[in-house]
């Protein structure tokens, strides 16, 4: 079975706080020309699909009604991470176990971090947002806060990052039951593989597909063998309008 994994789009209602970078017919045009191409049998989604701690589902749900249809499809499988741990629906890890008996472990990945994994962190959190919501109405702040992501993405462009081993660290744990695992949450697609008792073994993060970028991995789940994929929105146009036009009438 070969799959996609994808995550961290934080879909909010399109408005100016919005950090998915995509309109729906874009994403999902793109996805099913992905699809087809590849073959893909299944989607999963890896966290961090909603942005739930600056909307409420209800609105992104009124605001995108097609996406967020498509994302319940029978075919996608919701995984939730730190941004929709509220979800009402979703599982916070998913398992395969291929005929051959290896285990893939999927999982969005911030149970390692201090503050998601607290209760309290999870209150300051939604305080946090709660503040900046009525914050932004100003203009000023506004301004700020798309400078802090700005700021926030061109740091995680710098290929040495300073969080690598907390995650990889995490996933070497995960890796002592696991044959594969896949995380998301920190915006960064790699690879690295290690073995364990000769067996080899292999950690994957599917990047994020937010800020108009189209990261993620196909995984086939029964040779365990991966493909990262890495588009940005003007890519992925040029290609879907290609497409469109090379499609006979
Ligand atoms: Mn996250």
């Amino acid at each position: 079975m070969k799959l996609l994994v994808i995550s961290d789009l934080h879909i909010g209602t399109g408005d100016r706080l919005d950090i998915f970078g995509w309109r729906d017919d874009e994403f999902l045009s793109f996805l099913a020309d992905f699809r087809g191409e590849h073959g893909i049998d299944g989607i999963i989604l890896n966290g961090d699909i909603f942005e739930l701690h600056k909307y409420r589902m209800e609105d992104i749900e009124k605001a995108r009604p097609v996406i967020a249809h498509y994302f319940r499809r029978a075919d996608v499988v919701y995984i939730r991470g730190n941004h929709d741990r509220l979800c009402p629906r979703g599982t916070d890890e998913y398992v395969i176990v291929n005929a051959a008996g290896k285990r893939i472990h999927f999982e969005h990945g911030h149970a390692t971090d201090f503050v998601n994994g607290t209760i309290a962190g999870r209150v300051l959190a939604g305080m946090f947002f709660g503040i900046l919501k009525q914050a932004v109405k100003i203009r000023r702040i506004l301004t700020l806060y798309f400078k802090a992501i700005e700021i926030n993405d061109s740091i995680s462009r710098i290929p040495k990052r300073y969080n690598t081993f907390k995650y990889l660290n995490y996933a070497l744990r995960l890796l002592k039951k696991n044959d594969l695992v896949i995380l998301g949450h920190t915006h960064h697609l790699e690879s690295h593989k290690t073995y364990y008792l000769n067996d080899k073994k292999r950690y994957l993060n599917c990047g994020s597909c937010s800020l108009g970028r189209f990261q993620g991995m196909v995984i086939d789940t029964e040779s365990l063998g991966y493909e990262g994929v890495k588009v940005d929105r003007e890519q992925a146009l040029l290609r879907v309008r290609s497409l469109r036009l090379s499609r006979p009438a």
